[in-house]
């Protein structure tokens, strides 16, 4: 009788995996069993036996046109799903995907990646093989920059507890991690019986407790208290948690760029977006920076969160919490895991507090018909497409104003939003509308994208046309790098002018239109949400204008950067 091991999974997937496996086998397996259901890649010759088990296996394997798109789309997939996978070739493709799981591992966006590479017979004396760089250890160096784990599998033994102690540690950073597999490696087979047990994080209940005293005691005391929820309540799944703890204190939540969707905007005690200069109105701003307490839940200390520094948080009124620690005004407080924090602030006896809301929920204002024919800004771009979000779509925002502007996107329903808001690498939208139609076929990506950030991705909708997708994509044309513009202007900022439309007849399928006008680009957005293609919207911004937040923040980093106005 065949020997059978078993692996805990955070899901009923656990299941007994046969005593040995192909490598390849068990590796897709295993990551198809911890939530993946979909990998973003290029093949090589390298790679190619890894690719033929990735084929082999239960997860769908999307070839990109590009390392770069493949990362991008891997990382807003790992975002809304949890986990998610990138399969790419030695070096070529390996270093080629490296700036997106950067940004993946800055922002905590939990994405594997496996790469094909030279075997072990190919490593010995140390030859010159064709995509090899200095030694056979550079890729992985370099990978252990980004990742919380890498792992080269070399050695049949302990392969199985490498692919689990990998894959483990991406699911409780919520960050990248590396697997390198040789080429001659893949089809062996492997024992899994050395398989280490999950270990679960806990707290030490004494820190727990003294941690908890003093958060009590401030929020106790607090008269204005506010809730900044960050981006780490939605990628580990706690949203409704805090916001249900809000509810039951009658406590008012901001978000900040990167968390902007994970609390419904119609939410009465929604207040908006906060990051200080960057605040998406004066009433959050004023709200925030005025509160007894500040509760920030998962949030991200960023340059870009907090406005370049705007924001004004005094550490005195100040609680923050995640998974990296907990802070409480003074003090930090060590071996306290966010989960237990949260579900013990949750259960905390607290009375309600008095709220009225400075400012409540605005609608976007409707079209008027006098206005139809007015030319288009930025602001009224926010405000159009805002008019035009419901729960079925996720905006998926690219770097450069289409981020800032976002910032006054304000939706009548539960409309998702991601973006790269801290890391800011360029190019991300596109292939990151991919990555969320994947992870959920019931949300349309509505892409916003600059002209200058298209020209870097814009072929991945190649990719969006032959997996059938639907994205919405609003290339905003202001004739090149607009925020460089205002930051300071040169030559190095202007890029060709394309013909964006085109796209469409390259790739082989959607439908595209340009928007000049108020009523246009109205009128563009309802025919697309109607249709069931690819649809390109070239939205004709004038070149100097912007939004209000780039305004201040271009102001300040003109400032911050010593540029002359
Ligand atoms: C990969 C990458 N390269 C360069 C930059 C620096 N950068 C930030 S915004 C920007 C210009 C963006 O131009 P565009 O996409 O047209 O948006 P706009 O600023 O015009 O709204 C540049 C070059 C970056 N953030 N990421
Ligand atoms: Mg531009």
């Amino acid at each position: 009788m065949k020997q059978k091991n078993s692996i805990s999974s955070r899901s009923s997937r656990s299941a007994e995996f046969p005593a040995t496996m192909p490598m390849g086998e068990f590796l897709f397996e295993y990551l198809y069993r911890r939530g993946v259901r979909h990998s973003f890649g290029v093949p090589g010759d390298f790679a190619l036996p890894t690719f033929a088990w990735l084929e082999k296996s239960r997860i769908e394997s999307i070839t990109m046109t590009h390392e770069p798109g493949a990362g991008f789309a891997a990382d807003a997939y790992s975002r809304m799903n949890g986990i998610g996978l990138v399969c790419v070739t030695y070096c070529v493709g390996g270093l080629n995907v490296l700036n997106p799981i950067a940004g993946a591992y800055a922002e905590k966006s939990p994405v594997v990646v496996v790469s094909g590479a030279p075997g072990v017979k190919d490593r010995e004396k140390d030859p010159l093989l064709h995509h090899k760089v200095k030694t056979f250890e550079t890729q992985r160096r370099v990978y252990d920059e980004v990742t919380v784990a890498s792992t080269v599998l070399l050695d049949e033994e302990r392969a199985a507890g490498e692919i689990v102690r990998c894959v483990e540690a991406c699911l409780r950073h919520k960050r990248p991690v590396y697997i390198e597999v040789p080429h001659d490696m893949v089809d062996r087979m492997i024992p899994t019986r050395h398989v280490p047990p999950i270990e679960k994080p806990h707290s030490d209940p004494n820190t727990l407790a003294a941690a908890m005293n003093e958060t009590l005691g401030l929020i106790r005391h607090a008269k204005k208290p506010v809730i900044l929820a960050g981006v780490e309540l939605h990628r580990y799944g706690y949203t409704d948690l805090a916001v249900k703890l809000a509810e039951r204190l009658n406590i008012p939540i901001a978000a900040d760029l990167l968390s902007k969707s994970a609390v419904a905007e119609n939410h009465p005690l929604y207040l908006g977006v906060y990051g200080g200069a960057m605040s998406s109105d004066s009433a959050v701003r004023q709200y925030v920076e005025t509160a007894d307490c500040v509760l920030m839940l998962g949030t991200f200390i960023t340059d870009m969160n907090m406005g370049i520094y705007t924001a004004k948080l005094d550490r005195n009124r100040t609680i923050l919490a995640t998974t990296e620690a907990v802070k409480v005004r003074y003090h930090h407080y060590d071996d306290v895991t966010f989960g237990d924090y949260l579900a013990k602030l949750a259960a905390a006896k607290l009375s309600k507090k008095k709220f009225k809301h400075p400012r409540p929920h605005i609608e976007p204002v409707p079209l008027k018909k006098s206005e139809l024919t007015d030319g288009l800004n930025m602001k009224e771009v926010m405000r159009i497409i805002s008019l035009h979000l419901d729960d079925n779509c996720c905006v998926v925002s690219d770097v450069g104003d289409a981020i800032f502007g976002a910032v006054g996107i304000r939706t009548s329903r539960r409309a998702e939003f991601i973006a790269p808001a801290y890391y800011l690498s360029m190019g991300f939208a596109v292939p990151g509308g991919i990555g969320v139609a994947k992870a959920n076929p019931n949300l349309r990506p509505i892409v916003i994208v600059g002209d200058g950030a298209f020209q870097m991705t814009g072929t991945e909708l190649s990719t969006a046309v032959r997996l059938g997708l639907k994205p919405i994509v609003l290339i905003l044309n202001n004739e090149g790098y607009g925020t460089m513009r205002k930051i300071r202007d040169g030559s190095f900022n202007v890029i060709s002018q394309w013909n964006y439309g085109k796209i469409c007849e390259l790739v082989g399928g959607g439908e595209s239109t340009v928007a000049t006008t108020k009523g246009e680009l109205d009128g563009a957005i309802r025919s697309a949400m109607g249709s069931t293609s690819v649809r390109v919207i070239d939205v004709r911004i004038p070149r100097n204008d912007m939004s209000p937040q780039l305004a201040s923040m271009s102001a300040e980093l003109a400032r911050l950067r010593g540029a002359k106005k």
